[in-house]
């Protein structure tokens, strides 16, 4: 029998993914501002139940969902869809070159590398509309950045990530391509299909209790970097997508939406798409 996709098994990835990568590298932050910022989060929270009223019926069920948010390893995907926006904001607010997005739950260091012209790992007869992902890396006064590297994930046409769904290869739809002397790269890929987040968790439970929706509109994942700049991490989306207007990780800019067109090939389409990095 194949494993079906559960929120509590991409949650489980999620969650290990986090851990090994990121949880170690924690921020040096003095006890001051520990100290400011644990109070002025705490007091929102006891502001919003004085304002409210909120009852011991309300604040047990909080605590029980907050209980189960750990239980499923969504703290992930909570924390990426409904926090990470302000944090890319703020990050990111003083810079010249693109404009970014948030990295979201499902970045996976260290995958296959290509040379200037490629095509991503993918299976025979991989579902989907081909995409031929194409464009150029450049500082901000204009200088091509020779050897920029691009790194590109993406869900398939199911909607669904490798290393966070089951029954799909490794690194399907995942790889690292660096740019040539002019800073120009090709990728060949498939259009990604829009992405539901899990409705079976404790972040579908929210959705449904408050009425919301779970969807992002298709979107490709891209980290840029070059020797002396400053790291891109962005999402590119595409046009007359229903939920480039109300993504429900808020994370669409509108310099983020590509100008997609059939090929030249003939084959599905293309798209041309440069990045403009800060020096750091
Ligand atoms: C995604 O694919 C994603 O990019 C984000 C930010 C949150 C959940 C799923
Ligand atoms: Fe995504």
């Amino acid at each position: 029998m194949s494993e079906t996709v559960t929120a509590a098994g991409s949650g489980a990835s999620a969650t290990d993914r986090f851990q090994s990568d990121k949880a170690a590298a924690a921020a040096d932050t003095p006890p001051e501002r520990v100290d400011m910022l644990a109070r002025e989060v705490l007091d929102a929270v006891h502001q919003t139940i004085r304002k409210h009223e909120v009852t011991y019926d309300e604040y047990n069920a909080l605590k029980a969902w907050l209980i189960n948010v750990g239980q499923d390893g969504e703290w992930p995907l909570f924390l990426d869809v409904w926090v990470e926006h302000v944090v890319e904001d703020v990050a990111t607010s003083g810079r010249e070159g693109n404009k970014g997005s948030i990295e979201g739950p499902y970045y996976v260091p260290d995958a296959p590398e290509y040379q200037a012209e490629a095509t991503l790992p993918m299976r025979e007869n991989e579902p989907g509309t081909p995409l031929l992902f194409q464009g150029q890396v450049r500082a901000v006064d204009g200088t091509p950045l020779s050897g920029a590297k691009v790194e590109m994930w993406q869900a398939d046409d199911e909607g669904y990530y490798s290393q966070f769904a089951p029954n799909i290869p490794e690194w399907n739809l995942r790889g690292a391509v660096v740019a040539d002397e002019q800073g120009n790269f090709k990728i060949n890929t498939i259009q990604p299909a829009p992405y539901q987040i899990p409705t079976d968790g404790s972040c579908g439970k929210l959705i449904a209790a408050a009425g919301w929706h779970a969807w992002r509109p298709a979107h490709l994942h891209l980290k840029v970097s070059a020797p002396g700049h400053q790291k891109l991490t962005a999402q590119l989306y595409f046009p007359g997508d229903p939920h480039n207007d109300d993504d429900i990780a808020s994370a669409v800019k509108p310099e983020l939406l590509l100008d997609v067109r059939p090929a030249d090939s003939g084959n599905g389409n293309q798209v041309t798409y440069d990045f403009v990095l800060d020096a750091s």
